[in-house]
C-alpha cells in the first residue's frame, strides 16, 4: 500500500500537466476585472490565486477537497469510542484528494509520532520570554526559531531541482505539524497552569495527546480533533494562509511561512476575534451584574458597540454571506454536550439578536456569525478559560490548511507573488477625475 509521501507523489504528477496547461494555452483568459473600490478595499474578491485544497462558497461555506464538513466528519476514520476523526487522517485528505483508509490514517499517525519531539531550545526560548507575552506572540516565536531545522532550506543551499521542491517542503510541514500541539500545550501549562507541563503519551493520536497535554479530560481530546479540523482551511484568500502562501513563494522555507501566517492570524479582524468574542461577552455579563440578560438589553450592548466604531466580534466575514457552517457545527456540538450551559445560551441569543441589529445598522455585508462566534463557549465549558490562548488553537488547527497549500504551491511551481500597486493620482486618472482629465 503506498504511503502518505507517495500518494502525495503520485497525485502531483498527475496534476502537473494541467497547470503547465492553464498557463501556457489559456493563461490570457480574464477571471475577471479589479475596481478601483477592489483595489483600496483589500482586494476583496478579486480572483488571483489557486488552490484545491478548499473552497469557500459564499452561501454554502467551505468544502475541504469538495466535502462539506458534515461529510468530511462522516467519510474519516475515527478514534475507536471517539465521534470524530483522526486529524492525521484529516491530513491526509487535505494534501492528496483521497479520504485514507484506517490503516493508512494509523500510518500517518506513527510518522507523526516520530516526528513530535520538540527541540530543548524551543523550551529554552519560550522559558526566556516575558510571561506576559501574548501566547501567539510565543507560538510564532517557537516556530520560526526552529527555522534551523528546515530541510527545505538545506537542500535549496545544496542545490536542488525545482522539480523537487515539494519533497522537503512536505517534509517540512510534516514535522512542524507533529511538533505544534506539544508546543500549544507547553506555552498553555507554563503561562497559565502554574508552570507545570505535561509530558506527550506517545500511545495517543495528536487530538488526544493534545488534550492529554493540556490535563484536560475526556471529551476534550475529541474537541481538540473537532476544532482543529473546523479551524484548518478557509481557501487561499484569508489573511494567516495568505500571508503564508506569500512568504513561502519568496522560497522561504515552512518555519518562515507559517510563523507570517500565525503573525497575521493574531489580529482581531482574523483569529483573534475567537478571544475577542469572549472578551466582550464578559464584559457585558459583568456590566449587568452576572445576571442573565434580556434581549433589549442585548440590542443595546450591540448598539453600544456599534455607537463606540467597534465591530462586533464573531459577525461578519468577507465572503461569506450566511452563517458559516463552521459556527453550525460547534453550535450542534453544544446542543448535545452542554445545551444548558448558560453561555451556550447567551451566545445562541446574540445569535438571535445580533442578525438584526447589524442589519439596520447597515454596514455590514454579512450580518450572521462566523467561526469565531461560538468555538470559546466550548472551550470555556471544558475548563479551558484564559481566553487569550484560544487564537493559538485556530493556529494549530490553520496550520493543517497553510501547510498542505504551500506543498502544493512548490509541487506545482507557483511563482513569487507580487502584484501591481497604482498611484492614487492613477486612480483619479482612471476615474477621470485627475489633473489632466480636470484641465481637458
Ligand atoms: N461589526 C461591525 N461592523 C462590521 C462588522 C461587524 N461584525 N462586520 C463588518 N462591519 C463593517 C466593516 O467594518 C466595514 O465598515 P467600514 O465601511 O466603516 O470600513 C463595513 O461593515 C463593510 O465591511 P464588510 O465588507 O461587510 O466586511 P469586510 O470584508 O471588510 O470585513 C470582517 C470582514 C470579518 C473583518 C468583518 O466582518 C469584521 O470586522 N467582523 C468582526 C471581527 C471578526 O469576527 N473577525 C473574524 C472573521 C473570521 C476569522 O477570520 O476568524
Amino acid at each position: 500500500m503506498a504511503t502518505l509521501k507517495e500518494t502525495l507523489f503520485k497525485k502531483i504528477q498527475e496534476h502537473r500537466p494541467r497547470t503547465t496547461r492553464l498557463v501556457k494555452e489559456f493563461g490570457d483568459v480574464k477571471l475577471g476585472d479589479v475596481t478601483i473600490a477592489q483595489a483600496i478595499g483589500g482586494a476583496r474578491g478579486v480572483k488571483c490565486l489557486v488552490t484545491d485544497i478548499s473552497y469557500l462558497d459564499p452561501m454554502e461555506g467551505i468544502r475541504f477537497r469538495g466535502m462539506t464538513i458534515p461529510e468530511t466528519f462522516a467519510a474519516l476514520p475515527k478514534v475507536p469510542g471517539c465521534d470524530y476523526p483522526y486529524v492525521e487522517g484529516f491530513w491526509y485528505l487535505l494534501l492528496t484528494g483521497e479520504v485514507p483508509t484506517m490503516e493508512q490514517t494509523l500510518e500517518v499517525v506513527e510518522d507523526f509520532k516520530a516526528r513530535a519531539q520538540v527541540p530543548q531550545y524551543v523550551i529554552d526560548l519560550l522559558r526566556t520570554l516575558p510571561r506576559d507575552s501574548h501566547p501567539m506572540t510565543m507560538f510564532s516565536a517557537a516556530i520560526v526559531s526552529m527555522q534551523r531545522e528546515s530541510i527545505f532550506a538545506q537542500k535549496y543551499a545544496e542545490g536542488m531541482s525545482k522539480m523537487d521542491y515539494w519533497d522537503p517542503m512536505y517534509e517540512d510541514s510534516c514535522n512542524l505539524m507533529a511538533k505544534l500541539p506539544e508546543i500549544a500545550a507547553y506555552i498553555y501549562r507554563m503561562k497559565y497552569k502554574g508552570d507545570t507541563p505535561i509530558a506527550s503519551n506517545p500511545e495517543l493520536d495528536l487530538g488526544g495527546n493534545f488534550a492529554h497535554m493540556m490535563g484536560i479530560d475526556k471529551p476534550y481530546d475529541d474537541v481538540a480533533r473537532m476544532y482543529f479540523i473546523l479551524h484548518s482551511d478557509h481557501e487561499s484568500g484569508n489573511v494567516s494562509a495568505h500571508a503564508t502562501h506569500l512568504v513561502a513563494s519568496a522560497l522561504s522555507d515552512a518555519y518562515y511561512s507559517l510563523s507570517a501566517g500565525i503573525n497575521g492570524l493574531a489580529g482581531p479582524l482574523h483569529g483573534l476575534a475567537n478571544q475577542e468574542v469572549l472578551g466582550w461577552t464578559q464584559d457585558f455579563m459583568t456590566k449587568l451584574g452576572g445576571k442573565v440578560p434580556t434581549e433589549e438589553e442585548l440590542k443595546k450592548a450591540l448598539w453600544d458597540t456599534l455607537n463606540s466604531g467597534q465591530v462586533v466580534p464573531g459577525y461578519g466575514h468577507a465572503v461569506l454571506r450566511k452563517t458559516d457552517p463552521r459556527y453550525t457545527s460547534q453550535m450542534e456540538f453544544c446542543e448535545k454536550n452542554l445545551p444548558d450551559y448558560p453561555l451556550f445560551k447567551l451566545v445562541n441569543m446574540i445569535y438571535k439578536v445580533a442578525p438584526g441589529v447589524l442589519m439596520e445598522h447597515g454596514k455590514a455585508k454579512n450580518p450572521w456569525p462566523n467561526v469565531d462566534a461560538q468555538s470559546g463557549v466550548i472551550q470555556w465549558y471544558y475548563g479551558l478559560t484564559e481566553y487569550d490562548f484560544y487564537t493559538v488553537l485556530f493556529g494549530v488547527g490553520r496550520a493543517l490548511g497553510v501547510l498542505a497549500n504551500i506543498t502544493w504551491d512548490r509541487a506545482l511551481g507557483y511563482a513569487i507573488e507580487r502584484p501591481k500597486s497604482v498611484t492614487t493620482a492613477m486612480l483619479e486618472e482612471a476615474a477621470g477625475i485627475g489633473q489632466k482629465a480636470a484641465s481637458n
